[in-house]
């Protein structure tokens, strides 16, 4: 199955819950501003409850309004990509319309170290494998650090995805430090000249240390072990908890400074649109995002794509 099918399955519970509550996409637009302002309503209530924010509601609802277009959903789906476009090109396409650009993106890091962060949970140790898989298919080579070592289960788990890619995975024992894992899995991809480090860490500890100090730390010993270096760091965010997740992220921002965000476990929740609110409220760029446990199933992020996906379209 094509990323683009798996895309589309994955958005189905969003599509649905968009559907059940507007109904009438293919309708005229214009009979609905005469006959039918009801259905705008409606449209505003399916946005609000799949999470897309109260602020892109209202932009989307007046883009629609000044569309000049005839089908709702044509209208729809422009507004929506602009929603998904950073702040800059989304004022500008706002003024002067929408170009698209159907390329297929690729996602390349600044640097040679990805610190992923995150809840627990959310899926961080089977991206970085995704992820592994995934620079490997671009040509790179990888190493991973199990940086988890507050959970038992988390190096052995980073292990078996290691052996099964062919990946080297930097190991500290249970319970120990993991800063001074991070710190030896730095170094050692700066001796052996490896293209790209993915240092997976916990995400949660036990009660007396705190979560966000030890990132910090971690992302201190990083930096010193090579001093251009973590040059990102990416938060992974379950779609499943929506408005909460979103705050979570807001709280990594703040406290560690995130350079982007993968957003995991679309297929498991109708409210897609949380997609909408990380951009434009965190103001960090999403990445990847995630339809499922397979390797295949995270793919980058395009704007255009998950539109069409998500009602249904072909590519
Ligand atoms: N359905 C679905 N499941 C996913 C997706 N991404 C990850 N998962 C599953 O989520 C579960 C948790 O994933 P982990 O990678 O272990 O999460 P984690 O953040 O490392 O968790 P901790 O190590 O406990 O902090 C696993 O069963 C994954 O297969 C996705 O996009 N869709
Ligand atoms: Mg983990």
């Amino acid at each position: 199955m094509s990323w683009f099918q798996r895309l589309k399955e994955g958005l189905s519970k969003t599509r649905q819950q968009l559907n059940q509550s507007v109904g009438v996409l293919g309708t005229d637009l214009k009979d609905i501003f005469t006959n039918r302002l009801e259905t705008l309503e409606d449209l505003e209530y399916a946005l609000i409850a799949a999470d897309v924010g109260r602020a892109a509601t209202e932009e989307i609802l007046e883009d629609i309004k000044n569309s000049g277009q005839t089908n709702l959903q044509e209208a729809l789906m422009n507004a929506l990509i602009l929603q998904l476009e950073p702040d800059a090109r989304r004022a500008q396409y706002r003024k002067i319309g929408f170009n698209p650009d159907a390329k297929r993106v690729t996602v390349l890091p600044k640097g040679k170290v990805v610190m992923m962060v995150g809840v627990n949970g959310v899926g961080k140790t089977t991206t970085i494998a995704k992820l592994g898989q995934y620079y490997q298919g671009l040509g790179r080579s990888v190493m991973f650090a199990a940086g988890d070592t507050f959970r038992a289960a988390a190096g052995a788990q980073l292990g078996v995805w290691g052996d099964r890619l062919g990946i080297d995975v930097i190991q500290g024992p249970d319970g120990g430090d993991p800063a001074a894992v991070a710190f030896d899995a730095a170094s050692a991809r700066k001796a052996r000249g490896v293209d790209l480090l993915m240092v997976d860490t916990a995400g949660r500890l036990h009660t007396k240390h705190n979560l966000m100090e030890e990132l910090k730390k971690v992302k201190r010993v990083i930096h010193k072990a090579d001093e251009n270096e973590p040059a990102e760091i990416w938060l992974v965010l379950d779609a499943v908890t929506g408005q909460n997740g979103l705050n979570q992220a807001k709280k990594f921002h703040e406290d560690i400074g995130l350079t982007g965000v993968v957003v995991t476990k679309l297929d498991g929740t109708a409210k897609g649109g949380i997609v909408v609110p990380i951009v434009r409220e965190l103001g960090v760029p999403i990445k990847f995002i995630g339809v499922g446990e397979k390797a295949e199933d995270l793919q980058p992020f395009d704007p255009q794509e998950f539109v069409r996906a998500l009602f249904g379209l072909d590519d």
